[in-house]
Parts: C-alpha cells; sequence; structure tokens
C-alpha cells in the first residue's frame, strides 16, 4: 500500500471510531451560563434553576438513565462563552446545550455548537435574531419585540397623564439595542413623545449626564434597557437626582438580584415578565415547590427559563428513544445530536411557563405574560415582583 493510502485509511478509521463514539451515561446536558462578572446576576439564578430540573427530571431519567448537568462558567463576555461551548461539545460530549446567558454572548458562541451541530437552547437569550444563528439553535425566552410593549401599555394604563417619554439603553449590549428598538416603536405606537434617548455603557457606574439629561428633558416615563448592574445603578441616580415618574425595566431587571444595586429606589419599576411563580400548572407547582425547599425563595424568571430548557431536552431525548427503539446511550453522539435537534422542534411541552412548542426556526411559542411592579420592605433590601397584570 503506498503511504497516502496508508494515511488515508488510518484517518477514514479514526473518523469512523470517533464517529461511533456513544453518548456517556449519566447523559451529559452541558450548562454554560455567567457564574462569575455581574453576569453572574442573573447565570446564578439560571444554574439554580437547572439544578431544580436534573434532580426533578432523574426521578425517572430517559427511561430510566439518568442525566448529569456538566456547568461550564462563561463569565460576562464572548470569549468566555466561546470557550464553555467548545469544552462542552468537544471534551464533555454533551448532546446539547443549555446557554449562554446574554444575547451578545450567544451571536459570538452560538455558531460554534451550530458548525458541530449541536443542539443549543437558549434559556435567556431574548434578541433579535437569535434563533436565525442557525437550524441547532432555538429558545425558550420570549423575545423582546412579544414581552417589552406589555410594559408601555401598563404604564399608561396605571398613569395615563404620560406624555414625555426618555428612553435609556446599554449600546455595547445586544439584547440592549433590540430591546431599546422594541420601546421606541411601543412608544411612538402609543403617541407619546420621545423626549430624550440616552445611551450608556453596561460597564458604567455613573450615570450623571444620562440622569441629568432625563430631568432636563422634563419626561414622566423613563424607559431602560441595560443589565442588572448598570440598570440598577441607573435607577439609584435618577431618584437621588429627583426624578418622580414612572420607571420601565426591560428584561435585565427581571431578577431579584436587581434589589440590592437600587435598593429602596427600586420601588416601583415596571418589569414585563414571562414567568410567575402563581401560574397554575402542575409542572409549574412542582418546580416552585422544589425550588422553594432548596433556595428558600420563590422562583424568578431566569430560573423558570433554564428549568424549562433542562425539561425540553429531557423530553426530546425520551422522543429519539421512541423513534429509534433505542436507548440514547446506545446510540452514537453525532446522531443523538442530529435527532433531539429534530425533537425539541415537534410537539408542545407542559412547562412552568405554561404551555410552549418550538417553532420550524427554533423560536418559543408562548401564551402567557405578566408585568409586575417591584415592591420593597421597609429595609429597603428586600422585594419582591407584585404581579399587576396577567396578559394572555
Ligand atoms: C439577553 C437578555 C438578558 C437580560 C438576559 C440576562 O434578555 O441578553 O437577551
Amino acid at each position: 500500500m503506498k503511504f497516502a493510502a496508508v494515511v488515508t485509511l488510518v484517518v477514514t478509521l479514526f473518523a469512523g471510531a470517533a464517529g461511533a463514539e456513544n453518548v456517556s451515561k449519566p447523559i451529559p446536558i452541558g450548562i454554560a451560563v455567567a457564574q462569575t462578572s455581574n453576569v453572574a446576576l442573573f447565570g446564578q439564578e439560571q444554574m439554580n434553576g437547572a439544578k431544580v430540573a436534573e434532580k426533578y427530571f432523574n426521578i425517572s431519567g430517559i427511561n430510566g438513565t439518568p442525566i448529569k448537568l456538566i456547568s461550564q462558567d462563561t463569565g460576562g463576555d464572548e470569549a468566555g462563552a466561546i470557550n464553555a461551548f467548545q469544552n462542552l461539545v468537544s471534551k464533555e460530549k454533551v448532546v446539547g446545550i443549555v446557554g449562554p446567558t446574554l444575547s451578545q454572548q450567544a451571536f459570538a458562541a452560538d455558531p460554534v455548537a451550530n458548525r458541530l451541530k449541536v443542539p443549543v437552547i437558549a434559556p435567556s437569550n431574548t434578541a433579535k435574531g437569535i434563533p436565525q444563528i442557525g437550524e441547532f439553535v432555538g429558545r425558550v425566552s420570549a423575545p423582546v419585540a412579544k414581552v417589552a410593549p406589555f410594559a408601555v401599555t401598563q404604564a399608561l394604563k396605571l398613569n395615563p397623564a404620560i406624555k414625555r417619554v426618555a428612553i435609556l439603553y446599554a449600546q455595547n449590549d445586544a439584547f440592549c439595542s433590540s430591546e431599546t428598538t422594541i420601546f421606541q416603536q411601543a412608544v411612538k405606537r402609543q403617541k407619546l413623545e420621545i423626549a430624550t434617548l440616552q445611551k450608556f455603557m453596561t460597564t458604567d457606574t455613573d450615570f450623571t449626564t444620562q440622569a441629568t439629561a432625563v430631568l432636563r428633558a422634563k419626561a414622566d416615563l423613563v424607559i431602560i434597557s441595560g443589565l442588572a448592574a448598570d440598570g440598577g445603578n441607573l435607577v439609584k441616580q435618577l431618584r437621588q437626582l429627583g426624578y418622580k415618574g414612572t420607571i420601565i425595566g426591560g428584561n435585565g431587571f427581571n431578577t431579584t438580584n436587581v434589589f440590592p444595586v437600587c435598593g429602596k429606589n427600586c420601588e416601583g419599576i415596571l418589569v414585563a415578565q414571562a414567568y410567575s411563580p402563581l401560574a397554575q400548572n402542575p409542572l409549574n407547582k412542582a418546580f416552585v415547590d422544589e425550588y422553594r425547599r432548596t433556595f428558600i425563595k420563590d422562583p424568578p424568571q431566569f430560573a423558570a427559563q433554564s428549568f424549562t430548557a433542562i425539561q425540553l431536552i429531557v423530553e426530546g431525548l425520551r422522543k429519539v428513544e421512541i423513534a429509534t427503539k433505542k436507548k440514547i446511550t446506545q446510540l452514537d453522539l453525532a446522531t443523538v445530536r442530529v435527532e433531539l435537534n429534530k425533537a425539541l422542534r415537534k410537539g408542545s411541552y407542559m412547562t412552568p411557563l405554561g404551555e410552549i412548542s418550538l417553532d420550524a426556526e427554533g423560536d418559543i411559542n408562548q401564551h402567557s405574560f405578566y408585568v409586575s411592579k417591584i415592591k420593597m420592605d421597609i429595609s429597603g433590601k428586600v422585594g419582591v415582583f407584585a404581579i399587576v397584570s396577567v396578559v394572555k
């Protein structure tokens, strides 16, 4: 045999062996969210929700075979997300990935998984264009286009006198830029005036310039698209400078971790939400009970969405076993990833978010939403999201 032929044969055998590699037991599911940096204000809640899901779904597993969460910290930036995804795909050989935390990270990391044909379920990526990254990318986080306008409608219901709106957003974040576009459209549809449009960075800590501009513009509604640390500080400084009107916070305010940031100044912020612990369905009840037992508090939206992402992968894997009449661990990894991706887009799921499904592109169909108002207790440290309206 000629040298080239030998090389070809060896390469072919090697590739064949790698291709035939079976899924390991317990079945590894990747979770790549932020456990460090400011973005961990969201990521911690996502890990909590995923851990509750692992425990809950391992009561029966995938027809008896347990799943195992493999977590990889993404930190708060794109490089960290890419690195986490590569590790989970190539080293940990996961069947699918739940993550990353930010849309900004998803636009960088999802193409890596998509190229390698590994299904990704985004637990919290709400920017326009996420499912369109590729055929292996889906989400259980309802897009800003769907959710954000509910907060504007509600603000006007509570205060029909609102006329002048200040819009502020973090210009270095994909979700914030996407969400502010939706807020601006909603405001124009309501025939309100955009009295000032202010930009900031998610890394900023001093918002004097923006807060001063809001006061000078005599705005009676402020709408903020930021993340929790910057957004919370912006609210605090706005109130300290004397702004008295209504404040809407976007999805970056959807965490109880924002409460210690703005403290008593969080009072009254309106936030549209894709989840409520009060939703009446058996799985939500089981989720809320287990979450309360473990963390001694109600689950927030980001925890519910990561629980739901794991649920879809679990139910998807069960469907793959039915379709192939084989155990997941008897199938090769590449086949499971491709079949799982198809299964995820079939049928509907009864989840803590209500009944949902993924469309052909992987985007979520969801029917129940909420607008809540932050209520802080007398200490100014502890708060709740109190529902002011349910949108169905
Ligand atoms: C996104 C978001 C963030 C607020 C998630 C934490 O919605 O990045 O899309």
